[in-house]
Parts: C-alpha cells; sequence; structure tokens
C-alpha cells in the first residue's frame, strides 16, 4: 500500500490536469486491501483506461520467505512486463534518498562487506551520504544470494544507458543516421553514441553534430543522451554499471569486450564476419539481431524497427541474466589460473627455452 497510494494520488493529480490515463495494474495484487483499493480508485474515475497484467512467478519465489512483494517486484524488476510504447518511464521511488542510493550501492556493499566487517568499520561510506551505520542497513543486503538483493544486483538501478557504436570502418548513410536519430528520440531511452561519418577517418569527419543532427534532435535528447565524433575508449565504457545495452556492428572485439563486462548486446552487422558473430553470441544468449536488416546500408531500417529492437534489448530480463553470468565466466576465464592465460603461458613456454 506505501506504493500504491502515492501512485494513486499521483494519477487523481494527473486527472485534475487533463490528463488522459491509462492504469496497468498487475495481477496478482499483493494483498485484498490493495486490491479494494483499485477498485474503489477506479469506480470514482470512471475516466481512466484500465488494463490488468498477469505477472508469472519468478525465478527466486521459492527462495523468497518475505511473501508476495518480492515476487512482484522481482518479476517486473526482471522486465517480464514489458511494455513497449516508446515513452519515457519514470519510477516513483517511495523511499528516502539515502535508502535509494544504498540500494544503487549494492554492488559494491556485496562485495565490500566482509572487508569492512573485518577492519572492524560500523559505517558505510556511500559517496555524497553521512555514512551509514551498518546496523541500519538491512541484513538480506548482505547476502548476494537472498532473491530481493539478487534481483537488484542482476538489475542494477544505474544500468539503463544504451551506448551505439559501429566500429572503426562503419559509416552509415545520411538517411540510416537520420532513422538511428529519430528511433532513439522516439525510444525515451538514455544513449551514449559514438557516431562516425566517414569510413576513414583521415577523410574528415569536421561536420559539426547539429549539421549531420538537426538541433531539434539535440535540444530534446540534451539530458538523456549524448553524441560523440570521437574515438572513446570503448573497453573502459562497456565497464561502467551505468551501460544495459550495447548496439553495434559486431566486430569481434566488440562482441568480446561487451561479454565481458556482461553488457546484453543488439547486433546490427554491417560486413565481414559480423553476420556469423551476431549468430553465435544469439545463440549463447547474450545478445538478439533482425536479420532482415541485412548487412550496412543494403536497405534502410527504418526508426520504428530500431526503437523497437533497443527497448527489447533494454527490457529483456533473461538476457541480463544470462549476459552477466557469461561476463563471470568470462572474468574468471581471463584472469589469474583461468584458461585463457594459462593456455598462452602453456603455448609461450617452449618458445622460451
Ligand atoms: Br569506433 C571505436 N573506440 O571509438 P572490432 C572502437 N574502439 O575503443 P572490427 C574504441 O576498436 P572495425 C572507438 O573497443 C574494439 O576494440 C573497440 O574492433 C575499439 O571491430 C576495436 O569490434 C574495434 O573487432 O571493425 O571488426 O575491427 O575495423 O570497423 O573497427
Amino acid at each position: 500500500m506505501g506504493h500504491l497510494t502515492p501512485f494513486l494520488r499521483l494519477t487523481s493529480m494527473l486527472l485534475s490536469h487533463d490528463c488522459k490515463l491509462t492504469l496497468i495494474t498487475v495481477i496478482p495484487t499483493v494483498s485484498a486491501a490493495e486490491s479494494s483499493h483499485i477498485s474503489s480508485f477506479l469506480s470514482q474515475q470512471p475516466e481512466i483506461n484500465h488494463i490488468e497484467f498477469y505477472v508469472p512467478p519468478a525465478k527466486h519465489s521459492d527462495t523468497i520467505s518475505d511473501g508476495p512483494f518480492f515476487i512482484i517486484f522481482e518479476a517486473i524488476s526482471l522486465g517480464k512486463v514489458a511494455v513497449d510504447l516508446g515513452v519515457h518511464n519514470y519510477a516513483i521511488s517511495t523511499t528516502s534518498l539515502n535508502f535509494l542510493s544504498l540500494m544503487a550501492y549494492l554492488p559494491i556493499l556485496t562485495k565490500s562487506d566482509a572487508a569492512q566487517l573485518a577492519n572492524g568499520a560500523d559505517k558505510i561510506e556511500i559517496p555524497g551520504l553521512t555514512p551509514l551505520p551498518l546496523s541500519s542497513v538491512p541484513p538480506p543486503f548482505f547476502s548476494a544470494d537472498h532473491g530481493f538483493t539478487a534481483t537488484l544486483l542482476s538489475n542494477p538501478v544505474e544500468s539503463v544507458v544504451v551506448l551505439l557504436s559501429f566500429g572503426s570502418r562503419t559509416a552509415m548513410s545520411r538517411d540510416q543516421i537520420r532513422e538511428l536519430r529519430d528511433g532513439l528520440e522516439r525510444s525515451g531511452i538514455q544513449f551514449l553514441w559514438v557516431l562516425k561519418t566517414k569510413k576513414v577517418d583521415k577523410d574528415g569527419n569536421e561536420e559539426d553534430l547539429e549539421e549531420i543532427l538537426g538541433s531539434s534532435f539535440l535540444e530534446s535528447t540534451k539530458d538523456r543522451g549524448i553524441v560523440l565524433k570521437e574515438w572513446v575508449n570503448q573497453q573502459d565504457v562497456l565497464g561502467h554499471s551505468a551501460i544495459g545495452g550495447f548496439v553495434s556492428h559486431r566486430g569481434w572485439n566488440s562482441v568480446m569486450e561487451a561479454a565481458r563486462n556482461g553488457v546484453p548486446m543488439l547486433a546490427w552487422p554491417q560486413h565481414g564476419d559480423q553476420r556469423t558473430n551476431a549468430e553465435v553470441l544469439e545463440k549463447a544468449g547474450v545478445g538478439i539481431w533482425d536479420r532482415t536488416w541485412g548487412w550496412g546500408n543494403q536497405r534502410l531500417v527504418k526508426e520504428g524497427e530500431i526503437r523497437r529492437k533497443i527497448s527489447e534489448l533494454m527490457k529483456d530480463g533473461n538476457l541480463k541474466i544470462i549476459a552477466k553470468m557469461v561476463g563471470e565466466e568470462a572474468r574468471k576465464t581471463t584472469g589469474n589460473g583461468g584458461n585463457s592465460k594459462r593456455t598462452i603461458i602453456e603455448t609461450i613456454a617452449p618458445l622460451k627455452q
């Protein structure tokens, strides 16, 4: 009820500002009180369009003893309620900013709590906040295996930005760049787009972004999108926790870099080995693609197709989980004692004799 009440208050406020509203509620409801509150609210507001969404039980439902609230929380968090309306999404968080920050800090907390406790620390230092006593942290947050914690970790609050980059040798046609621009604008998704307009950088890439993309796009997306024409350190960007998806040509280095960082991929192959690579990542469950998009510049992929596919990439909970698992395995393989490092050491050993 602590979530529903403020949400319905907001609904009433929007109604009083002449908004047309569609209210989507989740079945099963958590409690009888919630169900009767929704029915009574709707009977008083007949102008609201009401849609009910059935949410199937989620992955950790058998390990969460705290009841249906967490089951529904997990199911929604993992994207089982996928509403692809191409509109802005806002979340109402009915908690203090401190607790929201604590949830965002969870990936670090679950790694460092043992060290902190061993050092006798009794407070957690979260950047920008006054130190929080360890005794105020809910005990499940110290256990990465607890269903609630696992859900938050598999779906971190900051992983909402999509990175778009198509390698150093791919320049899309101007028409295709415009379709991609429109798809991003209408998607409402946060993005970082590395834009190339020339196949070879020596040929010059001097046009400014306004000439290529138009000022209205740059203005309307200025709070949620960045377009860069410069070389970026792609590997570092993919390692940032805010990156939740990667749209790219699927050069093999880009595949490996995304996989190692557990970032789900949308493949848009342009040439060479890239369609074959796209097959691989789809089979591994870490990426998606649309075969009908063809090779680079073979046909104009329209903004609606791009928007829907990017939205699918960012909302697919299974992709996120598998990408995370693959990332963990990849880091083990390339770390000390892992297969990858061992193979190289074994290969060079005879050459050293
Ligand atoms: Br663009 C770009 N920064 O801005 P692939 C690329 N890279 O670090 P393939 C950057 O270049 P093509 C940028 O991380 C990857 O390691 C990226 O290799 C890096 O593409 C590399 O992904 C690109 O294998 O295509 O097939 O070599 O030659 O077009 O880059």
